[in-house]
């Protein structure tokens, strides 16, 4: 054997080692979330360990950390793509400086109102599995999945039902820099924040509203330090589950189709799930706080939100280029919410 031939041989040795040394380790995966136990993210979380535990026999363990555990938001995105953490929730409203494509998700009334059809866009479009995953992939993701959280509600210390009266309200968006501009658009102060703030933000007034889906106002408590429940119906709270590129790259075959029935068993079980989330939350809210003042915006009212708004799409389109466009129009066509 040349020496070479022999310097190869021991390459390829020690990498096999090196392959079985980390097989062997990653055979635990670790899934961040961004929220708090019991919460959506938890459920689904949970319920994916528990279908990857039983489909691989136990050969595969998964450990759920929960919001904090690992960091805030953009901090678990990180630990994915530096794959110390193989998967994770890194939802578009805080995505947006790192895949800024996604945060077409952000555009307000892009989502149908019929929460049906964003399950059915939302679980399995090819504008966002061929399309957007591809944005993903350049920045060391791969897009997993993506489900539908609740309708964003606002909650706020006063009563509001037209941009006017949005003038002076400090209001909290989550980091991605589209939802600046949308709640400028609407009239009032956007002030970008980790929900881990909110709720002291609120208390001590440094914020005077903010907006997310009902199971989460219940779970952070920020309906006991506002005093209005608004649905303008202007957006859905999305997320998408991400895995690290190069450790999704490198599975068997076996694992990668396990992965995919796991997704379509956790598209139905999560949709569910949410919508149970919701219902139950918004029942304990009433019961605990009487006194708050549930507003469901008429579709007068609505529409002139969704006119001061209206330039969002194409500032994007602007901002980001490349294919934000294509994807933003093809969505529209999907959602069926075409301008
Ligand atoms: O408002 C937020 O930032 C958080 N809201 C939800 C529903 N999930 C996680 C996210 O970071």
């Amino acid at each position: 054997m040349s020496l070479n031939k022999l310097f190869k041989a021991t390459l390829s040795a020690a990498a096999i080692f090196a392959v079985a040394g980390t097989a062997a380790q990653a055979e635990e995966w670790k899934f961040a979330h961004e929220e708090s136990p019991g919460d959506v993210q938890d459920l689904y979380a949970q319920e994916f360990k528990r279908l990857v535990e039983e489909k691989t026999n136990g050969d595969v363990t998964v450990t759920v950390y929960t919001y904090g555990q690992l960091g805030t938001e953009n901090d678990i995105t990180e630990l994915t793509t530096a794959g110390a953490v193989q998967f994770s929730n890194a939802s578009p409203g805080h995505l947006g400086t790192f895949v800024p494509e996604i945060q077409v998700f952000g555009v307000p009334y892009l989502l149908s109102q019929d929460n049906e059809v964003n399950k059915e866009v939302l679980s399995g479009s090819p504008t966002i599995y061929d399309g957007l995953s591809k944005d993903f992939e350049s920045k060391g993701l791969k897009l997993y999945t993506m489900y539908p959280e609740g309708e964003m509600v606002w909650t706020t210390k006063k009563k509001v039902t037209q941009p006017s009266e949005f003038d002076g309200v400090k209001f909290r968006v989550m980091t991605s820099p589209i939802l600046i501009e949308s709640y400028e658009s609407f009239g009032a102060d956007p002030v970008a924040l980790p929900w881990g703030e909110v709720y002291s933000g609120l208390q001590t007034s440094v914020i005077d509203a903010q907006v997310n889906p009902i199971f989460f106002i219940e779970s952070a408590k920020f309906y006991e330090v506002t005093d209005y429940l608004i649905y303008a119906g202007q957006q859905q709270y999305t997320t998408t589950v991400v895995s690290n590129a190069a450790f999704y790259d490198g599975l068997s075959d076996e694992r990668k189709e396990m992965l995919k029935e796991v997704k379509a068993e956790l598209d139905d079980f999560i949709y569910e799930a949410q919508e149970k989330a919701n219902a139950e939350a918004l029942d304990r809210i009433k019961k605990a706080k009487p006194g708050i003042e549930v507003i469901k915006l008429d579709d007068e009212q609505r529409a002139a939100f969704k006119k001061a708004s209206a330039g969002i799409g194409d500032s994007l389109v602007s901002e980001v280029g490349g294919d934000t466009e294509e994807v933003l129009n093809a969505l529209r066509k999907e959602f069926g919410t075409e301008m």
